[in-house]
């Protein structure tokens, strides 16, 4: 409905404004036409299409408002609205999206002091500065505090992981209505995208579908149900996660799955090629004129359009098709292909568990060889460690080693060493010298230039002792940019010096991304895939960097800690 669209650029040009201080009936005639346009029951295109007249009889619609409206409807574009914004902080208009502040709140603070986006508006609240302004005060100020915080949880993309995690629960959930015959995930978190905008979850039903739904929007965590219909319905769960909830014929299961899950670019692609085979495929299957030949799973919708399967990380319409097409998809690497990890702390540093927990934890687990990588000293605020610290440390590696001897596993002696702004290391050689394997990574000062980081990074995969650099770009999802870098050149580098780049599997860094990842993987790069893990509950981690690792089209081979330990000590010995 093109309704809403007039609403939303007339509700703007309202809002504009009343911020600039016009007219005060002019900026109401508009947020009033918003109003009545919104709650509409008939689409105005429609009705302007069977007789324009009937535009002018909605209330609050003029002359004016029916020539911009004929406008949109025309063009789908507004002259007076895109002036007005071209002319105007977008910023401002992002702070009418808080809770609580309106046109006036955002015009008294902007006039006041010059404040122009949400993020200058935290901080001038954290400081105290907006409580003296007329009609506010502390209160004011928290309140502002808490609608930025609520508004950021239900923008921002959720990290992969943590959707992982409430769809598993979710699903448990649906799985226990027993009219559910199969329940699955779909949508980006099945191609395990690094952050996802909504979960889609696909449902066939033995019987009937409706109890199926007032079974899903009964869910106890949900804090608003926003569509409730007999074979689709939409919740958003009180982290902010929207979930949207399909009901499918339990025979078109898998070409559902196989559609909804997309990416929209891979099924566009796979739709075209099947047309030229003279094949329809949709939601419902794989249709030779009218007759649905492939539906009951994934792997009938490929074969049918003459493709082996594709793991759904790979969806992208990036060249998988192509690849499948020549049989020559990667043979994506699996969880059980890691032997060890190579970047953990313990609570010598920031970690949470003493050096033998870690320890003994990560061998229960199976691994064969770990790394132990505390902060080095550079890094107070992590409680780096001196080298004196570092040496006696190194001790208890050893008796530990003993210990584990006869036991096919070994500790490796490591640290996560800072790369200082110059791009030298934070110990120096004889201490560096003293270390198996440990990941080198930027901790501080990172607004460089890029020609500056990039020369600070290089330097450091230089360095002969270094045969990691760690989390690569800095970036943390919805926190903080990556910093520049040419991570050509990185990559250049390291495939020239024989230093691996990580793949670091924090759920808020997942660093190096996906695209990354391949362009290291066609130069011939190594990866490490390391949970930098701070607890051994994140040793599960490690999951989340092979799933991104699989996006990046990598290899068993490509990743260095999926060799034996013999394997691993000869590949940097040269
Ligand atoms: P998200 O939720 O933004 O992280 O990304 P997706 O990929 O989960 O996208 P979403 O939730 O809008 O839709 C789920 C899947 O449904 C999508 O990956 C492909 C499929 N799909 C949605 N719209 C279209 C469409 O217009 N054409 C085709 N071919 N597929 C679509
Ligand atoms: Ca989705
Ligand atoms: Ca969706
Ligand atoms: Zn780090």
């Amino acid at each position: 409905m093109i309704n809403n669209k007039i609403a939303d650029i007339f509700q703007e040009i309202g809002d504009i404004l009343e911020i600039q201080d016009e007219n005060h009936f002019r900026v109401l005639s508009y947020q009033r036409a918003a109003q009545v346009i919104r709650n509409l029951a008939d689409d105005i295109e429609v009705a302007y299409k069977k007789d324009p007249k009937r535009i002018l009889a909605i209330r609050g619609v003029g002359k004016d408002l029916f020539s911009m409206i004929e406008e949109i409807i025309k063009t789908g574009d507004c002259k007076m609205h895109k002036d007005l914004l071209s002319h105007f902080h977008p910023g401002l208009l992002d702070m009418l999206r808080l809770r609580g502040i309106g046109p006036k709140k955002v015009k008294l603070i902007y006039m006041n002091l010059g404040i122009k986006d949400i993020k200058e508006l935290e901080e001038a609240a954290n400081e105290g500065k907006l409580r003296d302004l007329p009609g506010m005060g502390e209160k004011t100020e928290i309140s502002i505090l808490q609608s930025i915080k609520d508004l950021k949880r239900y923008s921002e993309r959720t990290l992969m992981p943590i959707a992982l995690n409430e769809a598993k629960v979710l699903i448990d959930y649906i799985l226990g209505c027993k009219e559910v015959k199969k329940c699955e995930y779909a949508g980006s978190l099945r191609r395990r995208q690094e952050t996802i905008g909504d979960i889609d979850i696909l449902v066939s039903a033995k019987g009937k579908a409706k109890p199926i739904m007032d079974h899903f929007i009964k869910y106890p965590h949900v804090d608003e149900i926003l569509a409730h219909g007999p074979t689709k319905s939409s919740i958003v769960l009180n982290t902010g996660i929207q979930i949207d909830l399909r009901v499918v014929e339990d025979e078109n299961f898998g070409a559902a799955l196989h559609y909804f899950t997309g990416s929209k670019a891979h099924n566009i692609a796979i739709r075209d090629m099947a047309k030229k085979k003279g094949l329809k495929v949709n939601e419902y299957g794989v249709f030779k004129g009218e007759k649905n030949i492939a539906g009951k799973t994934e792997e009938d919708v490929f074969k049918s359009v003459g493709l082996p399967f594709i793991i759904p990380e790979l969806r992208e319409n990036d060249g998988e098709i192509e690849a499948a097409k020549k049989g020559k998809l990667p043979k994506s690497i699996e969880l059980k292909d890691i032997q060890g990890d190579l970047h953990m702390h313990t609570n010598a540093s920031d970690g949470s568990q003493p050096l033998e927990v870690v320890i003994e934890e990560a061998f229960k687990s199976g691994y064969k060889y770990i790394a132990i990588t505390d902060h080095s000293k550079s890094s107070h605020i992590a409680n780096g460690l001196d080298i004196h610290r570092l040496l006696t440390q190194y001790k208890e590696i050893d008796k530990l080693n003993k210990h584990y001897k006869d036991k096919d596993f070994k500790i490796l002696k490591g640290s996560e060493v800072d790369i200082l702004p110059d791009g030298s290391l934070d110990y120096p050689d004889e201490i560096l010298a003293q270390m198996d394997i440990f990941p080198a990574s930027v901790h501080s000062r990172f607004s460089m230039s890029q020609k500056e980081m990039t020369e600070r990074i290089i330097k450091a995969i230089q360095n002969p002792y270094v045969k990691i650099i760690g989390h690569p770009t800095g970036r943390l999802i919805n926190k903080r940019e990556p910093y520049e870098v040419d991570m050509e050149a990185i990559i250049d580098a390291a495939v020239a010096c024989n230093t691996a780049l990580e793949l670091n599997a924090q759920p808020a860094r997942l660093d190096l991304t996906d695209k990354y990842l391949r362009m290291a993987k066609k130069k011939g790069a190594k990866i490490s895939i390391g949970t930098d893990s701070h607890h051994s509950s994140q040793r599960a981690y490690m999951q989340y960097g092979i799933y991104i690792a699989r996006r990046g089209w990598l290899e068993k081979n490509d990743v260095i800690n999926t060799y034996s330990l013999t394997k691993l000590l000869n590949h940097f010995k040269k």
